[in-house]
């Protein structure tokens, strides 16, 4: 992937990103995603939804899904979004995504998406049995991404895979439609620290909100005692930290926890790893706890607070559907007059 918009696009930039109301946000969520959302929205139009359609593509209990999509919105909030700089709101509210999903099915191969390795895991042993939309998942997130034009798209390292597909569906859509600079073909901005946040019990999966394991991840809503105990519970080896990242290499939770801290705490990972070079995990635990307990508990009481007031957060979701829905009409327009609809 370029790290560059292709010199043919010359629309505004923007960025566009989301999170499933599927579950607990975890610290992975926070630092590969919100942080990043809070970071985007002084330097671009920046357009962030709670992605209620993905999260259907596996049951959610309909008397929870609301409150679900207020509690990723507090988050969004607390982590320091301002409704008035990005427009926040939720997937469902803003029907064009669903339509130009149906029209990127028809645009997208059946051989693009049998190779989506999320899809094989999400799936596990019996693929047949999951939802057809948890198959075309991607194509909607396309959708979703370039309804807005979005240029940028702030994701975690999981999501790089998807977006490749959405550059894929954009220039197929440009060439087959013979619009060669209609679609911009978006950057994933998966660089950085925390982008790739590992599991608290196994330093080679990553931590996700759908780990059976509670243990293996730190909640945003999780209280002191809890982040202090499943760190100190954090799998580890009986190694002492050594003094390059080099040598963490083949150590995958100590690289993890050592990453963890240097995303935490703003710092470059080798410079973490300096400061506590030749001591052991004993030694190096409760000072991340703490660390992890100060970047975290003002967050979680944040949302909580947030949360009190629901009517508070629907007025944000409300507003924030009226401006989508504003930002997406006209693209929706063009596509449906590019495809040939009638009365378009
Ligand atoms: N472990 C992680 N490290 C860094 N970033 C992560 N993200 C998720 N896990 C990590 C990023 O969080 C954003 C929102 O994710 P999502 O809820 O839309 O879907 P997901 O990627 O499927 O997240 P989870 O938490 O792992 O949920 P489940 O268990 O349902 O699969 C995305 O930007 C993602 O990259």
């Amino acid at each position: 992937m370029t790290d560059q918009v292709p010199p043919a696009y010359r629309g505004p930039q923007r960025v566009l990103s989301g999170v499933q109301p599927s579950g607990a946000l975890h610290l992975g969520n926070y630092l590969g995603a919100l942080v990043k959302f809070a970071r985007l929205q002084h330097e671009m139009d920046t357009f962030i939804f709670v992605a209620d359609l993905h999260a259907i593509t596996v049951w959610q209990d309909p008397a929870l899904l609301a409150n679900q999509v207020r509690e990723i919105t507090a988050a969004y909030l607390a982590a320091g979004l301002d409704p008035d700089k990005a427009t926040i709101f939720p997937q469902s509210a803003v029907p064009a995504h669903a339509e130009l999903g149906w029209i990127f099915n028809c645009v997208a191969r059946v051989g693009w998406l049998d190779r989506m390795t999320q899809f094989k895991e999400k799936s596990g042993k019996h693929k047949e049995r999951a939802s057809v939309g948890l198959y075309t998942y991607p194509v909607l997130q396309a959708a979703d991404i370039l309804l807005y034009k979005a240029t940028h798209v702030p994701v975690g390292d999981d999501q790089r895979q998807h977006l490749e597909l959405t550059r894929d569906i954009a220039a197929k859509f440009n060439h087959d439609f013979d619009a060669p600079d209609f679609f911009p073909l978006p950057d994933a901005l998966t660089q950085g620290p925390g982008s790739r946040i590992m599991s608290l019990r196994d330093g080679t999966a990553k931590m996700s909100k759908s780990d059976p394991s509670d243990n293996s991840r730190l909640n945003l809503l999780d209280d002191e005692d809890a982040i202090a105990q499943k760190v100190r519970k954090a799998k580890t080896d009986p190694e002492p930290l050594p003094e390059t990242l080099d040598e963490l290499k083949g150590r995958p939770e100590a690289e993890n926890l050592i990453g963890i801290y240097a995303a935490l705490d703003n710092r470059a990972a080798a410079e973490v790893l300096s400061e506590f070079a030749g001591q052991g995990f004993g030694a190096f635990k409760p000072k991340l706890a703490d660390l992890a307990v100060a970047r975290l508990g003002p967050v979680g009481a944040q949302m909580h607070r947030l949360m009190a007031d629901p009517g508070e957060i629907d007025a944000v979701l409300a507003k924030g559907a009226e401006r989508a829905r504003a930002a997406a009409a006209p693209t929706l327009a063009e596509v449906r007059a590019k495809v040939g609809f009638w009365g378009a």
